[in-house]
């Protein structure tokens, strides 16, 4: 099969035209025999297509420009890609002609900031929003609280924490943040006297503005940030950054063009550095959620290592709720440590928020479980949605108030 991608290879840049495999975007299946393979792969600068890297084979995208990243990995041809940068063009449509809308489509990063802005704007009682911090290349970063206008006196209110596209290619995402905004809004003005009295539900729903909008624009299938690390390498893996377990070899790279890569230290980047900022300067963080996709997975600390967080028990029991309701709406999710039942990864969030406010502290990986991956269709976008708000109200009503 190698050589038959070579020869394809060839054969398209002889013949100028039409070179699919030369110039176009292709999915390779990259053989994974051993352990040592499996941590050149990740620490290569290759992109690849699945969540979980194990023994035995990897997709991996391959973009014009990286075929000769392969050298050195046996490897199967596996199919064209659509070009990522044809996505804007293809899935062109009006922002705003239903209010439904975000249930149907993916919004771009004005969309979204829009919807939030919208629904500020119209509520401006229950909604208020803060600038948390600017991304490297100068985007606003935006949080949006979600609450009801009145304060006990002396009595902080709790603060759920949430967001979304901190890794940008994982759009369903946002769509889970708008629909949080949009249900506990609803929540609020329908039940006032029930509905999250001394709770507060921050969400910020763009963590990495700059890798979202460049899978807009130029890469439907990056991750990271847009940090220029010299030498022709972008991007740093803002869910490598955090502080608790940072600069892991098992869990992150040091490789700067790395998928995983970690930065040069803990909060190198502005993202991070705004999060956790934005999550000290509240008076009391109650509980935390990083949404990404795909897996349809539960995760709870550690992520750095094996070892079992002293509230094993308390995240198992509401992961093993959160599993339940998540699971009532025709796909299955599980839950469980994520070192165990996904992989070591080091310095990442939820680590991080759990080891600073010992409070519940997930990750959910959301729809599919492969098939799609991160293009997961945007008639299942309504879907994961409901499962993911179903999660987000067991979460909610264990936290502490
Ligand atoms: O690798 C990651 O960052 C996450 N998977 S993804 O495919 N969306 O990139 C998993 C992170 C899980 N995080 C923690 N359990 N802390
Ligand atoms: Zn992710």
């Amino acid at each position: 099969m190698r050589a038959f991608v070579f020869s394809l290879a060839l054969a398209s840049l002889a013949a100028g035209a039409g070179a699919q495999v030369a110039t176009g975007w292709n999915k390779v299946r990259v053989d994974v025999p051993d352990a040592a393979t499996l941590r050149r792969l990740s620490d290569s600068d290759l992109n690849t297509a699945d969540c979980i890297l194990h023994l035995g084979q990897a997709d991996v995208i391959v973009g014009p420009q990286d075929w000769s990243k392969l050298s050195g990995f046996r490897y199967s041809y596996a199919g064209p890609l659509e070009d990522p940068r044809d996505w804007q063009q293809r899935h062109g449509w009006d922002f705003g002609v239903a209010v439904d809308d975000y249930r149907l489509h993916y919004y771009n990063h004005d969309q979204i900031l829009a919807f939030f802005e919208n629904l500020r704007l119209q509520n401006p009682k229950f909604v208020v929003r803060k600038q948390i911090g600017t991304s490297i290349n100068g985007q606003a970063m935006w949080a949006y609280r979600f609450g009801l206008p009145v304060e006990i006196p002396g009595k902080p209110k709790t603060s759920f924490v949430v967001h979304g596209l901190i890794h940008a290619r994982e759009w369903i995402s946002g769509s889970v943040m708008m629909h949080l905004a949009k249900s506990t809004l609803d929540g609020l003005k329908s039940s006032p006297m029930t509905f999250m009295v001394n709770q507060n539900l921050w969400i910020i729903p763009i963590t990495n503005p700059d890798g979202y909008k460049y899978t807009w624009t130029n890469d439907r299938y990056w991750r990271k940030n847009r940090r220029n690390n010299g030498g022709g390498t972008f991007g740093v893996d803002l869910n490598r950054n955090y502080a608790k377990g940072w600069g892991g070899n098992d869990g992150s790279s040091g490789n700067k063009g790395s998928e995983t890569y970690r930065g040069t230290a803990a909060f190198s980047e502005p993202e991070t550095q705004a999060v956790r900022d934005f999550a000290a300067s509240l008076p009391k963080v109650g509980a935390f959620i990083d949404f990404h996709s795909f897996s349809q997975l539960i995760l709870w600390p550690w992520s750095y290592t094996t070892t079992r967080p002293a509230d094993q028990t308390m995240f198992n029991n509401y992961g093993l709720e959160m599993e339940t309701a998540m699971s009532a709406f025709g796909r299955n999710y599980d839950q469980g440590q994520c070192s165990w039942i996904l992989y070591t990864a080091s310095g990442t969030s939820n680590d991080y928020i759990y080891s600073q406010y010992n409070v519940p502290a997930y990750a959910i990986e959301l729809r599919d479980t492969g098939q799609f991956g991160f293009e997961l269709p945007e008639d299942q976008i309504q879907a994961t949605q409901d499962e993911a708000w179903a999660g987000y109200v067991k979460l909610l009503n264990h936290m502490a108030h």
